[in-house]
């Protein structure tokens, strides 16, 4: 096997499907004979930065999470240049190469309920200023440039701000404890509980497609490079949110939801 004697440390950030991605990239590594080991649930810069640094070999990350926090861009590109571009810079300034996307997107989108939809009249985040409603999102969404330049581009002032584990938002939002969530477009709750999404008409959130970044020592490794190669373009949008619902509605594991996706994938 071509990864035999090889270990390997996959990183994963903390929400259901970065487990479900580690659990993919484990399970694929593992097939070809390497040992793997997994350190779960890091913020983007304490998974960014330890895979600069070699401690980390391989982690899934989203072109736009990388363009507005790492880059520090403002302006989104198109989405088919970014991952061009995203790819260019961790490569020049990091060691960090871009080994392919998935085939999936994972966008930031404004969420609320039908019944706050209705009682403000909301199709748009530019139907937001002036209304009293909280929002709630990941920790790390209030700290990003998305959210800074969201709020100052569509004057959103008036919305407080509430941090809150992902996992929980879903519910909060469909029972009202919070007017609004950045939910995450892959997660299977937005249809299951009816979601609206309201549209940004201004584009001023970038597009996130997910694809896997290798660190400076690990992207020496060819038949590390020609195996994760083997998951490029695999994983669609639909089957994303199927292994997602997977665990946040059927309540199976993560390691479950994994092993049917990597099934759909690599079908036995
Ligand atoms: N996202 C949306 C975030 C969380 C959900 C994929 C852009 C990120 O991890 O960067």
């Amino acid at each position: 096997l071509p990864l035999e004697g090889q270990t390997v440390t996959v990183a994963s950030k903390g929400f259901t499907e970065q487990y479900i991605l580690a659990d993919i990239l484990r399970r694929t590594l593992e097939a070809q004979g390497a040992e793997v080991r997994i350190r779960e649930g890091l913020g983007t810069t304490v998974a960014f930065d330890a895979l600069a640094a070699n401690s980390v070999d391989i982690y899934v990350d989203y072109t736009g999470t990388v363009w507005a926090s790492l880059m520090e861009r403002e302006e989104p590109a198109q989405r088919a240049d970014m991952y061009a571009q995203v790819s260019a810079w961790l490569l020049e300034e990091h060691g960090v190469l871009s080994a392919g996307k998935l085939g999936f997107e994972n966008a930031y989108a404004f969420a609320t309920s039908p019944e706050t939809a209705e009682a403000y009249d909301l199709e748009t985040i530019g139907d937001l200023p002036g209304t009293p409603l909280s929002i709630a999102s990941d920790p790390e969404f209030f700290g990003r440039p998305e959210w800074t330049r969201t709020r100052d581009t569509y004057g959103l002032e008036s919305l407080s701000p509430r941090s809150m584990d992902s996992a929980f938002m879903y519910d909060a939002v469909r029972r009202g404890e919070v007017g609004l969530i950045t939910a995450y477009t892959t997660d299977g709750r937005i249809d299951a509980f009816n979601l609206v999404l309201l549209e940004d008409t201004l584009s001023v959130l970038p597009p996130y497609d997910a694809f896997m970044l290798v660190g400076p020592d690990a992207r020496e490794n060819t038949a590390l490079l020609n195996v994760l190669g083997s998951l490029e373009g695999e994983i669609s949008t639909e089957r994303m949110r199927k292994a997602n619902s997977r665990v946040d509605l059927e309540r199976q594991s993560t390691t479950e939801a994994g092993a049917w996706l990597y099934e759909q994938i690599f079908p036995a």
